[in-house]
């Protein structure tokens, strides 16, 4: 195959607010851009998948529940949707997004084909995001059989260093895993116009804004969020924006109204914009147990907005502390509050250190960057299964 090219690449991610979906979706989306013809197969519409656009196409999986299926095999109905898809528009490929159970649903539509009158090849490329191999592929029943459908793809990659030797080592399997990081659209994520007048809808007197973004799970230390929040609202006026949902978010709520501090913290729940409210927010707190990455601290870099988050998983990889960011230890929650609060309180500084972090960004992230190595990896993928 020449690398001019387009690709039909069938991308399956599970179409929530999660970040592999957001991830999955935007590369879809930037490779359509690129000319390649792009079929989602999920069994909704990926949330950023908002307006029609050229070259992409979405295929819902229907699953059928009949009083005997306690547990409706979506697995089983998402194959055999990747064969019928692969078949009809004739697809290169397909990439599948966190592993479980997407790229045993891959595996099994690569049989069929296989085994099908026309004997078809339809290799597989399977991107590990995170709680796919540190939490969910870490239980016992899943564990062999993720370990197996990854041993099986035709090309695997991960989004960080970290989540690479973590696969390597607690899964123990043999292929080879390519590092790809994610990325960020540098022209879609940045400070923008009218900041001014946007801040006034929520820092009516000019507060400093702090932000979170997430699924509002355990992992995320959601009452860290507000615990480093209380602290800085001590010592400087401010407004924290919670963006997101989940099941975090009543505890948080409920700390916010003990602590006395609930008009100050808004939960605006799920956006599909979030580039709009990050683009006029000051610092993000990302005081997670676990990140593979942090793609909300990616973002935030991006739109020069200063990260505050826990030195673990990828997140070095992101975030150079001090430079693009500030680390510290997981539930300390005071040298974080201590960070926002120098930072907040020095109003040169907190730009020069955004536009740092957006430098940061680009020069390492950007689509750009990103994107053609994606292209490539299907290209080595390709020959290799002709
Ligand atoms: O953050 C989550 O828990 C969602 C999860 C997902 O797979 O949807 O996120 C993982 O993938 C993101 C995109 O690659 C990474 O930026 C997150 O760091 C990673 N989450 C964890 O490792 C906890």
């Amino acid at each position: 195959m020449d690398m001019r090219d387009s690709l039909k690449i069938g991308i399956t991610c599970y179409p929530t607010y999660g970040g592999s979906g957001v991830v999955a979706t935007e590369l879809g989306l930037e490779l359509a851009q690129r000319g390649h013809e792009i079929h989602f197969i999920s069994y909704a519409q990926p949330i950023r998948l908002d307006r029609p656009t050229a070259n992409i196409h979405y295929h819902e999986v229907e699953v059928s529940r009949y009083p005997l299926f306690d547990y409706p095999p979506y697995d089983l109905a998402l194959a055999t949707r990747m064969a019928e898809v692969s078949e009809l528009y004739d697809l290169d490929l397909l990439h599948v997004h966190y592993a479980i159970p997407h790229s045993v649903s891959a595996m099994l539509a690569r049989q069929m084909l296989a085994a099908g009158p026309k004997k078809r090849q339809l290799p597989f490329v399977t991107t590990l995001h995170g709680t796919d191999i540190t939490l969910v592929g870490q239980d016992r029943s899943y564990l062999p059989i993720t370990r197996f459908s990854i041993e099986e793809s035709d090309g695997v990659t991960a989004i960080s260093n970290y989540l690479r030797e973590r696969t390597v080592r607690e899964f123990e399997v043999k292929n080879h895993i390519e590092v790809i990081y994610n990325f960020v659209n540098c022209d879609v994520y940045c400070r923008g116009k009218e900041i001014a007048e946007r801040r006034a809808e929520y820092a009516p007197n000019g507060e400093r804004i702090l932000i979170h973004v997430s699924n509002f799970r355990p992992v995320k230390r959601i009452t860290d969020v507000i615990e480093i929040f209380d602290r800085v609202r001590k010592q400087i006026p401010a407004k924290l924006l919670l963006m997101g949902d989940g099941p975090e978010r009543s505890p948080a709520e409920w700390l916010a109204v003990q602590k006395g501090i609930h008009n100050d913290v808004i939960f605006l729940g799920k956006r599909e914009q979030v580039y709009e409210t990050l683009a006029i927010s000051d610092v993000l707190l990302m005081p997670s147990e676990l990140e593979s990455f942090g793609l909300a601290a990616l973002e935030a870099m991006a739109s020069e907005v200063v990260p505050i988050a826990t030195k673990v998983g990828g997140v070095p990889e992101v975030i150079e502390h001090g430079k693009s960011g500030f680390l510290a230890e997981v539930g300390d929650v005071d040298t974080m509050a201590r960070y926002a609060i120098e930072l907040l309180n020095d109003e040169s500084r907190l730009r020069a250190m955004g536009k740092q972090c957006r430098d940061a960004a680009r020069a390492r992230f950007c689509t750009t960057k990103i994107i053609p190595q994606y292209e490539e990896f299907y290209r080595r993928v390709l020959e290799r299964s002709s």
